[in-house]
């Protein structure tokens, strides 16, 4: 009994690449239409065994794959670090114990969060009759993650989908591969029932191939580009989909916020994983009476940071994950400079390093005009803009086409409420930054192009299963007023439905009982 996985090296079509060194760090292949198909269907078969097991099994078996990943956690963290060239110590504080927790989270809570459920049908409930919801799994999940969170993204998906009986394909990106094999590896260890996880490496072709190949759902990470193009070809096969797409998430710190902490978290959410997380601060506004003193905190505590390779422990700012995501952002400062913005610190690619590294950016003199306060730079920049009024504040932050994530900072106790509901995004963090992806009991998703449907917290399992409702009449001797053959009498029944029964109310209900026992007496005599 293991886990496969399906498609190991053979043919060397994809190469990674550690983006600190620009040296090989391995090669896999690239799974084919067909093999994608293959392991779909391997998936299938194993479902029909996986949606059999006990919550304790597989509770048992998640659990056992945390001890693995304890064990190894340097050795993961380092290969994240290798792969994606993030610091060893983002890989461990915002990937493997995010997911660690998430994992215990769901393995003792999925039995509780699925159990079946009794609904309430008022009046029907006189008649005799009894509803409930019961979850059922929906087959093979497919998963196709991004690069920038390539262990903690689709490791959470896999064990909620296997928490709720479903199985699994997953895609990793192209840029991180071996992170994906890893997964496998780890399930392999614990011995998990064989093709539930299987790990199938490729690039966007095998991806859309996945999408095409009927599984039961897609869980995608990506750009709205390719969200776009997932739900154009899903919707030929109907097959329904999760898209985690882009934000740009705006952070709005008041005069009366505490402006030392509000600095250090903007530092942290601007730069942490070189700005390469959907949920990064993209957009800064702050209340213009504070602005040039948060801004000099900021720009005091940006020239700090250590920007090295990713495998050291007292890195900071580690290497952006290729050189086509540093092209972006190389383009967007350049932009902000031509549209009149100022670039404080930063502002280019670290020459000192081989990789791809970019220097962690302040920008003030930003205004929303700029394209780059409209596009996902996802990169280490800073843009700063300032407003005089709340209102302004709200406009501001809502001018974008995404809604993932937002962050207000503020001393105020009531604007802290007021100020959330009114900002359109799929989280609200006030005076808290970024981290929530990280709770896994709390929903992720985003509004507007953000994207589509949820991951985390009860929403999110709950895409991963279909409610099924089982509806029992214990009335078995008894036909029902509503049905054939209509009558005078039918006619009048269906009005005192309409009056009575229809109010809700068990006192107007009651004024029907004679109508309708005539009714049932008329159909009982046909
Ligand atoms: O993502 P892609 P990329 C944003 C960010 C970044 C941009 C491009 O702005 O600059 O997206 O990043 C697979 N059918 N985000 O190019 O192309 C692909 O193999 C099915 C935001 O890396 O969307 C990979 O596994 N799958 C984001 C995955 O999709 C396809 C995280 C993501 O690749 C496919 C990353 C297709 N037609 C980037 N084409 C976030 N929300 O966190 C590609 N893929």
């Amino acid at each position: 009994m293991s886990a496969v996985i399906s498609f190991p090296i053979k043919e060397n079509d994809i190469i990674s690449y550690n983006p600190a060194t620009g040296e090989e760090i391995g090669r896999v292949s690239a799974a084919s239409a067909a093999e994608v198909e293959t392991a779909v269907e391997k998936s299938r078969e194993a479902f029909q065994l996986w949606r059999k097991t006990s919550f304790a099994e597989r509770k048992r078996i998640i659990m056992r794959a945390r001890e693995v990943i304890l064990d190894e956690m340097d050795e993961i963290a380092r290969l994240i670090s290798d792969e994606s060239g993030k610091p060893v110590a983002e890989a461990i504080s915002m990937e493997i114990a995010p997911v660690l927790d998430l994992m215990q989270y769901f393995a003792k809570n999925a039995a509780k969060m699925l159990k079946p459920e009794k609904i309430n049908i008022g009046l029907y409930a006189l008649l005799g009759r009894t509803s409930k919801i019961v979850y059922q799994p929906l087959g093979v999940i497919g998963i196709i993650p991004a690069w920038n969170y390539p262990f903690s993204i689709p490791l959470g998906e896999i064990v909620m989908a296997l928490m709720a009986g479903n199985t699994v394909v997953l895609k990793p990106s192209e840029l991180t591969p071996l992170v994906g094999l890893k997964i496998g590896e780890i399930f392999e260890k614990v011995n998990l029932p064989k093709d539930v996880v299987q790990i199938i490496t490729g690039d966007g072709k095998t991806g859309a191939a996945l999408v095409e190949s009927g599984v039961n759902k897609i869980m995608f990470t990506g750009s709205v580009a390719t969200g776009k193009r997932i739900a154009e070809s899903a919707a030929k096969t109907l097959t329904p989909f999760v898209l985690e797409l882009g934000g740009k998430d705006p952070m709005v710190v008041f005069a009366d916020a505490n402006l030392e902490l509000a600095a250090q978290a903007a530092i942290w959410g601007a730069f942490c994983n070189s700005g390469q997380s959907c949920s990064s601060v993209e957009r800064l506004y702050v209340e213009e009476s504070v602005a040039e003193k948060f801004t000099n905190l900021i720009v005091e505590k940006t020239k700090q940071l250590q920007q090295d390779s990713g495998s050291k422990e007292t890195t900071d700012i580690g290497a952006m994950s290729s050189e086509k995501q540093m092209k972006i952002v190389e383009d967007h400062v350049a932009e902000f400079e031509k549209a009149g913005a100022k670039i404080l610190t930063g502002g280019k690619r670290n020459v000192n390093f081989k990789g791809t590294f970019f220097e962690p950016t302040v920008i003030s003199n930003a205004t929303n005009e700029m394209r780059p306060m409209q596009e996902e730079t996802f990169g280490p920049t800073l843009p700063i803009a300032t407003f005089k009024t709340e209102k302004e504040a709200v406009e501001l932050a809502n001018d974008t086409e995404f809604g993932l994530t937002a962050s207000i900072w503020t001393g105020e106790v009531k604007r802290r409420t007021r100020l959330a509901e009114k900002i359109e995004a799929g989280t609200v963090c006030v005076n808290e930054v970024l981290y929530t992806h990280g709770i896994g009991q709390t929903p992720w998703g985003g509004f507007k192009n953000s994207g589509y449907g949820r991951t985390h917290g009860k929403f999110g399992l709950m895409e991963l299963v279909q409610p099924q409702h089982i509806h029992v009449s214990h009335i078995t001797l008894v036909p029902n007023a509503w049905w054939l053959p209509y009558s005078p009498i039918a006619l009048e029944t269906f009005r005192g439905f309409a009056r009575h029964f229809a109010s809700g109310s068990l006192f107007q209900t009651l004024k029907l009982a004679p109508q309708l026992l005539r009714r049932i007496k008329e159909l009982r005599n046909k």
